[in-house]
């Protein structure tokens, strides 16, 4: 059959190793497979005739540089490509996880949501069309009870539709940064479609996001580009221009979009509960 290599991503405490346990079950590859001092595990186990490959990654709330989980998790994704991320989420505190999905949503990923604790969403009263906000974002979202494994069987029906392309949902987005930022995304998105083996391998469009925002690992990934001092003048004039027009830096307006985003979408499919009560259960 078919082998299937799946990447659990979420923030920590979200779920990751319950829906890592009950998925792999006593199949697992512990010790030292990392090599680094995050906690990181692969399992494996067959399903619906498909072979998987589960790898545990540690908690992060973005995908920047700036941890060493951080890191670890952006270098899994870019060096191990998986086919296909499951970004657990945390069902009743939405406004919080979601960020790292729109990190997720710019790489240009295959990707599910396991929208986890959804015992906890139901108990405090909420009620969340997690249908439609999963095609305003175009990634399936799949609630679970990790703990129990409710909903886990659905979750891998799906992953398996989104590997066979086969799941009417799956869609890129693009979240708009507004004009003064979109602009100097595409100065620089131009300038790196024109390696086809950056294009081959990472979204354009994520890189010129990163870039803009200084991360220094993206800097690292391009230092072999032949035009690498042009592309980084480009970087150093667009950042000038968006920081002068905008009055804060790239990365804060990037932020600050991602979760205008994201209030936006749950402003349409979310109805409160109980907060409180969700979150001391
Ligand atoms: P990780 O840090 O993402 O690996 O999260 P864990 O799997 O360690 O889970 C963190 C805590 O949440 C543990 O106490 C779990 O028992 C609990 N937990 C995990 N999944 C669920 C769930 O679906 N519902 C509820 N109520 N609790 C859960
Ligand atoms: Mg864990
Ligand atoms: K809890």
């Amino acid at each position: 059959g078919k082998t299937i290599n799946i990447a659990l991503v979420g923030n920590p405490n979200c779920g990751k190793t319950s829906l890592f346990n009950v998925a792999s079950g006593s199949h697992e590859h512990v010790g030292n497979y990392s090599g680094v001092t995050v906690d990181a595990k692969k399992g494996y186990f067959n399903y619906k005739g498909y072979h998987f490959n589960i790898y545990d990654l540690p908690g992060t709330y973005s995908l920047s540089a700036y941890s060493p989980e951080e890191l670890y998790v952006r270098r899994h994704i870019f060096e191990q490509t998986p086919d296909v991320i499951v970004n657990v989420v945390v069902a009743s505190n939405l406004e919080r996880n979601l960020y790292l999905t729109t990190e997720l949503i710019d790489m240009d990923l295959s990707m599910v949501i396991a929208l986890n604790m959804y015992d906890e969403l139901e108990q405090s009263g909420a009620v969340l069309d997690y249908k439609t906000l999963g095609e305003m974002i175009g990634v399936p979202i799949v609630p679970t009870v990790s703990r129990s494994g409710k909903g886990i069987d659905n979750l891998f029906d799906t992953i398996i539709r989104v590997y066979e392309n086969q799941d009417l949902t799956v869609r890129h987005i693009h979240i708009n940064h507004g004009k003064v930022i979109e602009s100097g995304i595409n100065v620089l998105k131009e300038e790196l479609k024109t390696d086809p083996q950056i294009k081959q391998h990472f979204s354009p469009r994520y890189l010129a996001i990163k870039l803009l925002e200084g991360d220094k690992e993206v800097e690292s990934i391009l230092k072999d580009k032949a035009d690498y001092n042009d592309l980084i003048t480009l970087r150093n004039r667009e950042v000038q221009r968006i920081s002068k027009t905008l009055g804060e830096d790239v990365e804060t307006a990037v932020s600050n979009e991602k979760y205008g985003f994201i209030s936006g979408a749950l402003k349409e499919t979310l109805i409160p509960g109980d907060r409180e009560k969700a979150r001391t259960t």
